[in-house]
Parts: structure tokens; C-alpha cells; sequence
């Protein structure tokens, strides 16, 4: 018996071309009206929504339509005493938001108005005993705590001088969580999941030490992933998700991305747009977000599209930026 293909089919009048100016609108006006209803109810995930919102416009030369000033004050004001941030000033710390909070900050240039010695307190007491990271003083281990203590702390120039995490457990846990089809889950003994494989084969790239991958065996699961639509999945026999085009990065790490047909996935990516409002959605026909239109621009960037500035495949920000600051990964040729 074969895997069962799930597949969306792609209509014959979807967009074709990349809107970029729809999808310039579609971000600044986002939480222009600070009593929608959708504003509201994202209020738990609004440092990563700032994220994603800010790093699509600067990849599409943008930058400058987003308030700068008033994202600067709102990232501030998500810091707590204990030097972690919360997606939103009333929200508990967690490792997620913290590196957020680091990645927005450095694309403004603005890292100094954070504390960032409580910052890099915080991600260190969140190691345990055998290298994983918690996300939050509740405990939750996952393998992409480990992605964030290792970018964030690397995007502070704390990895390699003044380090508060022992790295060479920090490797090692995320090489337990290897499975026997080349990829990597959440936690030992779990399923291979491609976001989870993004963070794992990302955290080992900042890490050097991509030579722990068997880059030819989770390079063919990985480009497996690819559907007919030319959409990924993230898991074998699930439906494909504009997501995945990002998650998938990690084929570039391993210097695999023309494993997978670029200009379907491209087709499909632009069959997802809304020609109305802007925006990219999960597939084409759903509701658009600013998580999905980040991750299918970034996914059009990583392909090479070219009215885009290029990206970083492992710190999911404009390259320029990271050069600017000096920041380098493992990328294997
Ligand atoms: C800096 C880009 C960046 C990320 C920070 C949080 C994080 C690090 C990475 C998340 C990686 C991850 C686990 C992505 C997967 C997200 C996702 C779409 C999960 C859905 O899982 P299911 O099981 O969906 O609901 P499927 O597609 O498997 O049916
Ligand atoms: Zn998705």
C-alpha cells in the first residue's frame, strides 16, 4: 500500500504574478484598527506577529511603512523582571517572544534598548540537565526552545563570548531527537515534523555543526514533502500548507534546495495570494495572515525571486541585515 496523497488542485484563474504593493498595504494596515476583532484575538502572539509583519515589508524594501517608534516602545514594554518577554505587556515571558523581541530589535538596529544582560539570563536558566531548553518556567521541552536560545543569543553576540548555555549538551540533546528517517522532532522518540526539522537542522547550522545530519537520507524525506499541487506538507500524508515553503529552509541549509521543483512550489505560493485584500493564506481560497503571507514571501524569496531582498535561511530575516550585524551560519555546499 502507497502514502495517501492529500492535495489541493490549483483553478485555472488563481493569481499567477506576485502582488507586492497588495501585500505592502496588507501589512501596514494590519491592527491599524486596534478594535478588530481579529486584532484582538491575537493578542497572545502579538511580538511574533510584529515579526512577521515587520521582516515581509523589509523584505519587499518596505521597512519605512511601518512605525518604527511605536514598535521599538511596544517591544520594550514586553520585557519582564526576569529579562524574558511575553507577546504583549499583560502575557508571561517565554523563549519564543524573546527571540521575537531580539529579531525585531536587530532589524531596527535597536538592540540597545533592551536589557539585554536579563535577556541572556533568561535563556540561559531555561537549559536543563541534558542540554533541552523549557520555553517557559512551565517547563514544555521542545527542540524549538533549543532553535531560539541558540539564534537569539548567537543574534546578541553572546554564543561564542560570555556564553550562558553549555552548547555541547545543547547539540546533544538535538541530536537525540534524530529519528531513523533523517529528520527531527520535538522531543525524543517523536515523529519527524518539517517545522520541527527546521529548527533542529537551523540550531546546528549557527551551531557548525551540520556534519551530525545524514544531509542525503532527510534531504530526500524532505523533498518528499513536495505534493502535485507543488505545495509541501509538513508530514507525510498531510495537506499541503504555504507554511512548509518556509520550513522547508532547511534544504538550503544542507545546500538541497533544487531537490524540490522551485517553480511549482513558486506556482503554488502565488495561487495562494488574496487579489483583494493581500495577504497569502495556508492554501489558496482560505482566509489570508500575516504568519502565512510572511512565510510564503520568505519561501519566494528563498527561491531566488528577485523584486525581493534576499533571505537567511536559518534566521528567517533579510540577509543584509545579518551581515550587518556579522552574524554567519553553516550552510553545507
Ligand atoms: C524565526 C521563523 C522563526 C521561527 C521561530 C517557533 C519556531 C522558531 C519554529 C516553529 C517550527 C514549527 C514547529 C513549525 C510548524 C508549525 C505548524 C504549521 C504546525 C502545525 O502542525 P499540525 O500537526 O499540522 O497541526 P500538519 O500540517 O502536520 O497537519
Ligand atoms: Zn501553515
Amino acid at each position: 500500500q502507497g502514502t495517501i496523497v492529500k492535495d489541493v488542485t490549483l483553478k485555472e484563474d488563481a493569481p499567477k504574478n506576485f502582488l507586492m504593493s497588495k501585500h505592502i498595504e496588507y501589512i501596514a494596515n494590519y491592527g491599524a484598527n486596534k478594535e478588530d476583532y481579529e486584532y484582538c484575538m491575537t493578542e497572545y502572539l502579538r511580538l511574533s506577529g510584529i515579526y512577521w509583519g515587520l521582516t515581509a515589508v523589509d523584505l519587499m524594501h518596505c521597512r519605512d511603512r511601518m512605525n518604527e517608534n511605536e514598535i521599538v516602545e511596544f517591544v520594550v514594554s514586553c520585557q519582564k523582571d526576569c529579562g524574558g518577554f511575553g507577546p504583549a505587556p499583560d502575557h508571561d515571558p517565554s523563549i519564543l517572544y524573546t527571540l521575537s523581541a531580539i529579531q525585531v530589535l536587530c532589524m531596527l538596529d535597536k538592540v540597545e534598548k533592551i536589557d539585554v544582560e536579563k535577556a541572556v539570563d533568561f535563556i540561559g536558566g531555561l537549559q536543563n540537565e541534558d542540554g533541552s531548553f523549557s520555553g517557559d518556567e512551565w517547563g514544555e521541552v521542545d527542540t524549538r526552545f533549543s532553535f531560539c536560545a541558540v539564534t537569539a543569543l548567537s543574534l546578541v553576540g553572546r554564543l561564542w563570548e560570555n556564553c550562558p548555555i553549555n552548547v555541547a549538551k545543547t547539540v546533544e540533546f538535538i541530536l537525540s531527537c534524530m529519528n531513523f528517517d533523517g529528520g527531527f522532532g520535538c522531543r525524543p522518540g517523536s515523529e519527524s515534523h518539517s517545522g520541527q526539522i527546521y529548527c533542529c537542522v537551523g540550531a546546528l547550522s549557527v551551531l557548525g555543526e551540520l556534519h551530525h545530519v545524514d544531509d542525503d537520507l532527510l534531504g530526500w524525506w524532505l523533498c518528499e514533502r513536495q505534493l502535485p499541487s507543488g505545495g509541501l506538507n509538513g508530514r507525510p500524508e498531510k495537506m499541503p500548507d504555504v507554511c512548509y515553503s518556509w520550513w522547508l529552509s532547511s534544504l538550503a541549509m544542507l545546500g538541497k534546495l533544487h531537490w524540490i521543483d522551485g517553480s511549482k512550489l513558486k506556482q503554488f505560493i502565488l495561487a495562494s495570494q488574496d487579489d483583494e485584500i493581500g495577504g497569502i493564506a495556508d492554501r489558496p481560497g482560505d482566509m489570508v495572515d500575516p504568519f502565512h503571507t510572511l512565510f510564503g514571501i520568505a519561501g519566494l524569496s528563498l527561491l531566488g525571486e528577485t523584486c525581493l531582498k534576499p533571505i537567511n535561511p536559518v534566521y528567517c530575516m533579510p540577509q543584509d541585515v545579518l551581515d550587518r550585524i556579522g552574524v554567519k551560519a553553516q550552510i553545507l555546499p
